[in-house]
């Protein structure tokens, strides 16, 4: 095989023709789908004449060839390469093909595929191509209509983009359904579903008056699992009239809950289709994260009707134009449905731990790259998440007004069209009169940017000097970096008066909390007027995706946490105390010595739980510590034993000092209402079980009977999985194994939440753990086909098992290893996800970092699929 090639941004080109409609049938069988297209073709205005027609196609079987009706000869076509080139065609022309392909045998789950009996389709980014042969590039846009026939008793239902236009019987009781779908698309956006399918049903009325029917198509048995997704989906369109003024465009709009899927869900133009764990919820199979996931995916896939396909990405370089833009979509959404402050919490502590290890890596990029072997490998958390921070900066810096006129903007100017970042932000620069020159840099400059910040109040004159400098460290094949447009968000709280102090800068008084444009390395602030000695409260709500440091003591983090006026700084103080405290604690248990708890650490904990905070979410999110991955992530160098023993330390000592409290809060958040997804539910429900947590980590005798009856009572599955996961990851095997095997038996017959099950064993902590994988991984239910459950037992434990994964005799490498090795056959888009934990070698200590590029070397020496090869190149280099 020879070696995987880059594409680069510099050599985009428009296409030399392009599609204006498409007519596709589809006769559907598992073995031998036929596919017809006939695609009315014609030359790019922009492309010369002469050209060589070239369509993208794999796995192609290709039955007949024809333009304009007259079939091709052999020698006037040429498959090869990546597909079918045609070497002369006229200016304008009819082509039809009919191509076989072999649903049954796509384990990628990349064109149509079968999972659990039903067809269904993945187009984005390159699947189109595994059904017939195309110019599969999101810059060609038309409209379709199609076909599908199939067997009328098992496949009852045939759904595809658009509006459905005939249908009727056919001979050998088969029937089929054309569907029309008028806006014209790129391919990645095309779908199409068939299957013995039951459905719920609802209309939505948009701004304007038109009458849409929603529907949501699932297996039958799941039929009671669909209120919560279609409840938010009718908010969600609500939500985008009132935001964006941006209504519904068809007179259909469906959701389609598939069993095997890559990723969540897929946007595809007026038929969605999603991984059954994105859109199915119960009380009794769903926890409250899961509810509030689901919600935000189905407001997600349903905001990008207009963010990515009424405006789509004129290449795969620009695919944050979309992500990103819809990324930050569904985060107002749900803040403004939800606790707001805990909805930023929850974005930036998992932005903060991933997204940073992300560009702190070996596969760090650009929210736009400007290379990619395989842009499978592209849909990751800069794309989605950076992108979505770099929106709201944008949001931030032109305001909220200027921001809708800069959509409007963009959403007219370009409809119909696939379109640059470029485009987007001149909107912006357009609607508000900002300069965004050097913001743009965020786009092409990979790396997290590092302020180191010092200040000094000046007693005499009521002066405050701010000195912010900025460095972005080097990242794969960008060494050099430039300053970035970086606004910081920020008050000065008064140490006296705990109050936030009127900022005057520059002459110009600014309120009490503003933004200041950080724009060179290096910049001097300087306050006026500054009353009292203040402690500075920087990059509030997390204004810019940057690190911060700032030489806070532990008694300013304690002034923070307690009187700071904005909410996420608040819990961040709370965060970067623990984190000082936990530091002392790592190296403790490096050196042997004794390890003692900060006492600040204790009263911080002791005044949380005695002051009146209103926002029982946000008190839960204030009591939890960091995670061990976002500990790891503050390290120099990671040692995942210190690093568990550290944290298991804190919340022991926390739990022994305040036990009471943890019992108190408990009794005072127990409720025998009947589950709904609500915010105050949700928060009460998140504030016991942090508590339920504590008293767990020193298994205390109440703790474990809480948590047993919690388990029994089988009130939710929010309540009855966090007091099994505590169960489970005590040493308590006397009662946790009944109950593993009691909720095992009860849901055998539940993927959802026999996912939750795999998952909930191997992040036990105990040394054993390792064996409980491979033996969960001849267990019947599981099966390497199946993402969700990859997911769920390989991904888990990679990913949520530090201690266990990182064992110093490398058999977590060499397990993840062996997994990568089949998927990569079967599922390349899955196995290069996987290797993640293998690709960070270089935060670990000399030996393993040895153990863990031996497995990466083990991969390389495959045979491999251009997604694998471009990651372990990567890692490798
Ligand atoms: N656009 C899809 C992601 C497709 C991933 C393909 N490998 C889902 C989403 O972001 O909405
Ligand atoms: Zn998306």
């Amino acid at each position: 095989m020879s070696e995987p090639q880059p594409i680069y941004l510099s050599d985009y080109r428009p296409p030399a023709y392009r599609v204006t409609h498409a007519e596709l049938t589809f006769d559907l069988d598992p073995a031998a789908t036929r596919v017809k297209a006939r695609l009315h073709v014609e030359r790019h205005p922009q492309r010369e004449a002469g050209a060589s027609l070239e369509l993208e196609g794999e796995q192609l079987t290709l039955r007949s060839i024809a333009i304009d009706g007259q079939p091709l000869g052999e020698e006037e076509y040429k498959i090869g390469g990546t597909g079918l080139t045609v070497h002369r065609v006229p200016e304008t022309f009819l082509l039809d093909t009919e191509v076989e392909i072999a649903p049954d045998d796509n384990t990628a789950l990349s064109g149509l595929y079968r999972s659990s009996g039903m067809y269904c389709t993945q187009c984005e980014a390159e699947g189109f191509r595994r059904i017939t042969f195309y110019p599969d590039r999101p810059d060609v846009m038309a409209t379709f209509s199609t076909t599908v026939i199939g067997d009328a008793a098992s496949l009852p239902v045939l759904l595809s983009n658009g509006n459905p236009v005939e249908r009727g019987e056919l001979p050998g009781g088969r029937h089929f359904v054309t569907w029309d779908d008028p806006h014209p698309k790129p391919s990645y956006l095309f779908a199409l579903v068939a299957g013995d399918l039951k459905k719920i049903e609802d209309r939505f009325t948009t701004m304007s008056g038109r009458d849409v029917t929603l529907q949501l198509w699932v297996e039958e048995e799941n039929l009671d699992k669909t209120e919560h997704a279609m409840a938010s989906l009718k908010r969600a369109m609500t939500w985008d009239e009132e935001t964006y003024g941006r209504e519904y465009d068809l007179d259909l709009f469906m959701i389609v809950a598939v069993n095997d899927f890559n990723m969540g869900a897929m946007e595809n133009k007026g038929l969605n289709i999603f991984n059954s764990a994105a859109v199915l919820t119960h009380p009794h199979t769903a926890t409250d994260a899961a509810f509030q996931r689901v919600e935000s995916i189905v407001a997600h896939e349903y905001f990008h009707n207009w963010s990515g396909n009424r405006v789509t990405c004129r290449d795969w370089f620009q695919l944050s134009l979309k992500e990103g833009f819809t990324v930050f979509r569904d985060q107002c959404f749900s803040a403004d449905i939800n606790s707001a402050p805990v909805k930023r919490i929850e974005d930036v502590s998992f932005f903060r731990t991933a997204q940073f290890a992300e560009d702190a890596g070996p596969t760090a990029h650009p929210v736009r790259p400007d290379h990619y072997i395989e842009i499978g490998n592209f849909y990751t958390l800069t794309i989605y998440e950076k992108g979505a921070q770099i929106v709201r900066m944008l949001s931030n810096l032109v305001g909220e007004a200027a921001f809708r006129r800069g959509s409007d903007l963009y959403f007219s100017r370009f409809d119909g069209q696939a379109v640059t970042i470029e485009d987007f932000v001149d909107c912006m620069a357009e609607a508000s009169g900002e300069d965004l020159g050097q913001f743009l840099l965020w786009y092409s400059q990979a790396g997290t940017p590092e302020i180191d910040a010092h200040g000094e109040y000046d007693y005499a004159n009521a002066e405050y000097r701010l000195i912010l400098r900025q460095r972005t460290p080097a990242t794969p094949g960008q060494s050099e970096k430039q300053a970035l447009h970086i606004p910081v968000r920020l008050g000065l709280v008064g140490t006296k008066s705990g109050r936030d102090l009127p900022l005057t800068l520059d002459g110009e008084a600014l309120g009490t909390d503003a933004v200041i444009h950080l724009r060179e390395d290096e910049q001097e602030f300087l306050f006026t007027d500054v009353s009292e000695a203040p402690v500075p409260s920087l990059l509030r709500d997390f204004s810019a995706p940057v690190k911060l440091h700032f030489p806070y003591g532990r008694e300013d983090l304690a002034f923070l946490q307690a009187h700071d006026s904005d909410g996420f700084n608040r819990w961040d103080a709370g965060q970067r105390l623990a984190l000082l405290a936990l530091d002392d604690l790592i190296a403790a248990h490096r050196n042997g010595v004794e390890k003692v708890m900060d006492s600040r650490v204790v009263d911080a904990f002791r005044g949380l739980l005695e002051a009146q905070i209103d926002d029982k979410a946000v008190l839960a999110q204030m009591l939890t510590l960091p995670s061990e991955a976002y500990i790891a992530e503050q390290q120099p160098l990671v040692d995942v034993d210190a690093i568990h023993a550290a944290r298991t330390f804190v919340r022991q000592s926390l739990a022994l000092a305040l036990r009471d409290d943890f019992l108190r809060i408990i009794e005072e958040n127990r409720s025998d209402a009947p589950y709904a997804p609500e915010p105050e539910q949700i928060a009460a429900r998140s504030l016991k079980n942090v508590a339920l947590s504590y008293l767990m980590a020193i298994e205390d005798e109440a703790g474990l009977e809480i948590a047993q009856q919690q388990f029994a009572a089988d009130r939710n599955m929010t309540d009855v999985r966090h007091a099994l996961t505590l169960m489970v990851h005590s040493s308590r095997s006397d009662i946790a194994d009944p109950a593993l095997k009691t909720f095992g038996e009860r849901w055998a017959h539940d993927r959802l939440v026999m996912d939750q099950w795999f998952s909930l064993q191997v992040t036990r902590p105990q040394a054993d753990v390792l064996d409980r994988v491979k033996f969960l991984m001849e267990h019947p239910a599981f099966s390497l086909k199946n993402p969700n459950r990859v997911r769920a037992l390989i991904g888990t434990f990679a990913n949520q098992n530090p201690v266990n994964f990182h064992r110093d005799d490398g058999a977590g490498y060499r397990l993840l290893a062996d997994t990568v090795i089949e998927l990569n056959r079967l599922n390349p888009e899955i196995a290069a996800r996987l290797i993640t934990p293998l690709t960070r070698w270089a935060r670990f200590d000399e030996a393993r970092q040895e153990l863990m590029r031996a497995e990466l070397e083990r991969i390389r020496a495959e045979e491999l699929s251009p997604n694998v090869y471009e990651v372990v190149e990567k890692a490798l280099a």
